[in-house]
């Protein structure tokens, strides 16, 4: 296919005001009777061709009017229908078209999944349902009658409102919905099929009643609970806090167990992933309630980033996606612990987005140019598009921010808008140019900023040196300085903050430097003595940071920062330092060492805190993964895994005794909640016995496998099955074995089990994963099922994955390469594992070049994989 570019973006030639379609579910054979009244498009070119987009599609009549069209007037293929001259007037047009929906596995359009008919037309699938504009900027009103045998399908969920239902001759029914919001196609949805539902209600700010339901698999509504209260607190924080009020009398959502993401923000009708709903304590994690309660949210607040106020094009994905996220994340901050919840974001983000921005696929978080638009739903467009909200509610001001989404959702509601058009408003509120700021948005690429700073003790004034660098990214050779606020402060040994003085006498206003040339520099007086200065205080900018401090500087910020994500920072900073060393050791033959300070600051911390979350966070060591980053270029993942290994051991030898008072301190009674506090409790006193068992297996598996057999949550059971799965031997078959019986009718906690074995970093996994690939449970049609196993093995087993005789990497070929056929998007997505392979030691590389060659050359690719592979290569 040829590349789509922002550039050519131009309007349609014709506007589609209202859909009406009448959809007849059956397994293979749904009809779908489309609708469409369709006008010239005042901005278009009058009197051209209406090319309606189609994908699969087969059709079985078409009319104009009512009437039928002569058979050179429109051309038609499962590809597309083109009406060569159409009337330059408003006219109707009636489609009607034949889909199969047992036979969809790419899980685009309708499709089903365990017996349930639903949909999923982002970005691209409404075309698979009937031949459309498929495109943002057409937004129409949607009536849907949809029509099913009613033993198959009593539910029957849709769009909008419900308007009416009933019965029919033999033994069908229908159900007729209407969403009044004018929609792009993309967030059109319909669900048919037997569903359990979990209810509730709201009353909105302004009265309004709001009947909820969480719809899931039948005998499974005892789970759906957690959901159905978080989205009743995500639709009373979007009115606090955004003053966004929820405008239709019904907000369903549907777990469905075969899906290729999270979730979708199907106007009045989310779609989720089951995983993203279904919660009890004996079946999911801490970590699975705070992932469910983030994506409700997230695609809740959509309806007003997003539904009501859409994208132009899908150029513009991060001005729903970044935003939305930054709204998130901003909800689950207010709900549970902010600096908590700041950390764990920015682990993600460097995990996931860096790492992609300084490799072959590195994008802009507005692209400018795409072949295969599904392969854009990146950490860039999302992660690093919320970071670009974040840096610009911390420069204009949290009041001139307020004032800007609400000017923008005053402004663009009810359109399909662009960045253009949301950054204007920012500027418009805060009465500054934000034309250089924007540069954010087409600028690839991850920005370093090195700090060098001087103390002069006679004037008592430190300066610091900033410069900027990026590097250069796929297309963007060379780079322009952006914008990176920097927020900062002054540690003294002493534990004082000094105030932050300029040269010319003022305060340094919220602790705030702005770096938005090459180089610049910032002079402070009457600095006391010995300050260590805290740059990127709460992660200001997604830049990397070049700050030269050593081992004491870095233990006087851990210990007395009052910035707690620098506190966190700095214990990250002194580990990865540790364990880059010891990778160069390691490949100099020589035995690892590790000083004390480090873990004897860890020791004091766990004797002082009360925040176990965030004690959590600190005991959390950069992964092997973050390490490999650090180090760039040339790595050898068994040198950084083994790195990795002894500076854990190492920590849990010295602090072995803290952490074991920790682990038994922290014991908890009572039944299982899972809110923050108790799940931080739960986090830190896992993580202390997994810094214990590594230091000391003797001391630790006992208490692991007592964990094991007597926890009463999932939480506490994994969390000792993790443990144990990291050391060889009989405990850990055996516990694995006592588990995937335990829950072998339950997919998704066996993901969890499958994923804990694909990471094992052993030589033996591998076969272990081709093993398991043949457990009843298992199935490559299921997107959750192989994103635990095969996705876990090449995301998050660095070592297995790129082992040495390139096995890891023909595995992932193959396994995408047979996806390929049946589920592109998801071969495209596991295919991205191999998005770092050029900073991979010379052996490794040429590996992954021969199987990334070897997927290349096939024929029939599909164009999700072709782009992503051709780009990987480029
Ligand atoms: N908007 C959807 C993602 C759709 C992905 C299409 N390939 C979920 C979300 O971001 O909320
Ligand atoms: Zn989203």
């Amino acid at each position: 296919a040829a590349p789509v570019r922002l550039e050519d973006y131009r309007p349609t030639d014709y506007l589609i005001d209202t859909v009406s379609l009448d959809v007849r579910l059956h397994p293979t054979a749904t009809r779908i009777l489309a609708e469409l009244a369709i006008r010239p498009n005042p901005a278009g070119r009058a009197g051209a061709a209406l090319e309606l987009d189609g994908d699969e599609l087969e059709l079985v009549s078409v009319a104009l009017d009512g009437g039928a069209l002569a058979p050179g007037a429109y051309e038609a293929s499962p590809s597309g229908l083109t009406l060569h001259a159409p009337p330059e007037r408003a006219f109707r047009l009636s489609i009607e078209t034949r889909v199969n929906p047992t036979a969809n596995t790419k899980l685009m359009g309708l499709y089903r999944s365990s017996g349930v008919y639903c949909t999923q037309c982002e970005a691209e699938g409404f075309r698979r349902i009937t031949y459309f504009l498929d495109r943002p900027d057409v937004m129409a009103v949607y009536t849907t009658r949809i029509e099913a045998e009613e033993a198959e399908a009593p539910v029957l969920l849709g769009n909008g409102d419900p308007v009416e239902r009933g019965a029919l001759p033999n033994g069908r029914h229908y159900a007729v919905w209407r969403d009044p919001h004018p929609k792009p196609c993309y967030l059109f949805a319909l669900v048919g099929g037997k569903l359990g539902r979990v209810g509730g209600e709201i009353v909105t700010r302004s009265g309004r009643k709001v009947e909820l339901g969480v719809y899931v698999e039948p005998g499974k509504e005892s789970r759906a609970g957690y959901a159905l209260d978080a989205l009743v607190r995500s639709m009373r924080w979007d009115e606090q806090a955004f003053g966004c009020e929820y405008d239709l009398s019904v907000f369903n959502i549907v777990a469905v167990s075969d899906f290729n993401m999270g979730a979708m923000e199907n106007k009045g009708l989310n779609i989720f992933n089951d995983k993203y709903v279904l919660a009890s304590p004996e079946t999911a994690t801490d970590a699975d309630y705070a992932a469910i309660e983030a994506i409700i949210a997230h695609e809740y607040f959509h309806n007003w980033t997003g539904n009501r106020i859409t994208c132009r094009d899908w150029f513009q994905l991060c001005l729903k996606e970044g935003l939305t996220v930054f709204r998130d994340q901003e909800f689950s901050s207010d709900e549970r612990s902010r600096p908590v919840k700041r950390i764990a974001d920015v682990r993600a983000l460097r995990a996931q987005q860096f790492a992609e921005d300084s490799g072959p696929l590195a994008h802009p978080v507005r692209p400018s140019v795409y072949r295969e638009i599904n392969n854009f739903y990146t950490a860039t467009v999302y992660e690093k598009g919320a970071e670009v909200i974040r840096m610009l509610k911390t420069l204009i001001g949290p009041e001139a921010f307020k004032a800007g989404m609400d000017l923008y959702f005053h402004r663009c509601d009810g359109t399909a808008a662009t960045i253009e058009d949301f950054l204007a408003c920012f500027a418009e509120a805060s009465g500054r140019d934000l034309s250089h700021f924007s540069l954010w948005y087409r600028q690839a690429g991850t920005p370093s900023v090195a700090v060098r700073t001087a103390y002069d003790a006679e004037d008592r004034t430190l300066r610091l040196d900033f410069a900027q660098s990026t590097p250069p990214t796929p297309g963007q050779t060379e780079k322009e300085p952006v914008v990176i606020p920097i927020r900062l402060g002054l540690v003294s040994a002493q534990g004082r903050g000094a105030p932050l003085k300029t040269a010319d006498g003022r305060t340094l206003e919220d602790g705030l430097f702005v770096l938005d040339k090459t180089a610049d520099s910032l002079t402070l007086i009457e600095v006391p003595a010995d300050p260590v200065p805290s740059l990127l205080r709460g992660f200001s900018a997604p830049v990397r940071l070049e700050q030269e401090l050593g081992p004491a500087e870095l233990l006087t910020l851990f210990r007395r920062d009052e910035d707690p994500f620098n506190r966190w920072q700095a214990a990250q900073t002194y580990a990865m330092r540790l364990m880059v060393r010891a990778v160069e050791a390691l490949r100099a033959q020589q035995p690892p060492e590790f000083d004390q300070g480090f873990a004897v600051a860890l020791g004091e911390l766990l004797a002082a805190t009360d925040d176990h979350a965030f004690a959590a966070q600190v005991m959390a060591l950069p992964s092997e993964a973050d390490v490999a980053r650090e180090l760039g270029r040339e790595i050898d993942p068994d040198a950084v895994l083994h790195a990795r290994k002894a500076l854990r051991s190492f920590v849990g030898q010295t602090a072995g005794d803290r952490l074991a008072q920790t682990y038994s301190r922290l014991e908890t009674t009572g039944p299982y909640s899972p809110d923050a506090a108790s799940a931080g409790r739960r986090s830190l006193r896992n993580a202390a016995l997994d810094l214990l068992t590594a230091g000391d297996p003797g001391r630790g598996i006992p208490l692991a496998q007592a964990q094991f057999a007597s926890a009463d949550n999932m939480t506490d059971q994994i969390g000792a099955l993790a443990i144990l799965a990291q050391h060889p031997g009989p405990a850990r078959e055996e516990a694995l074995a006592a588990f995937g019986e335990h829950f072998a009718a339950d997919p998704l906690v066996l993901d969890k089990w499958f994923g804990l074995q694909a990471a094992i970093p052993e030589a033996a996994t591998l076969d272990r994963v081709r093993g398991l690939m043949r457990h009843p449970a298992f199935s490559l049609s299921n997107p959750n099922r192989t994103r635990a196993l095969v996705g876990t093995f090449a995301m998050a087993n660095l070592s297995q994955f790129h082992r040495a005789d390139g096995a890891g990497y023909a595995f992932l070929a193959d396994m995408v390469l047979q996806l390929d056929g049946s589920n592109p998007q998801l071969a495209a997505r596991l295919l991205g594992a191999f998005r770092t392979w050029r900073s991979l030691e010379q052996g490794r590389r040429a590996q992954a070049e021969t199987q990334l060659r070897r997927v290349a050359a096939k024929e029939g690719l599909s164009p999700d994989v072709s782009d992503i592979v051709t780009r990987s290569l480029a």
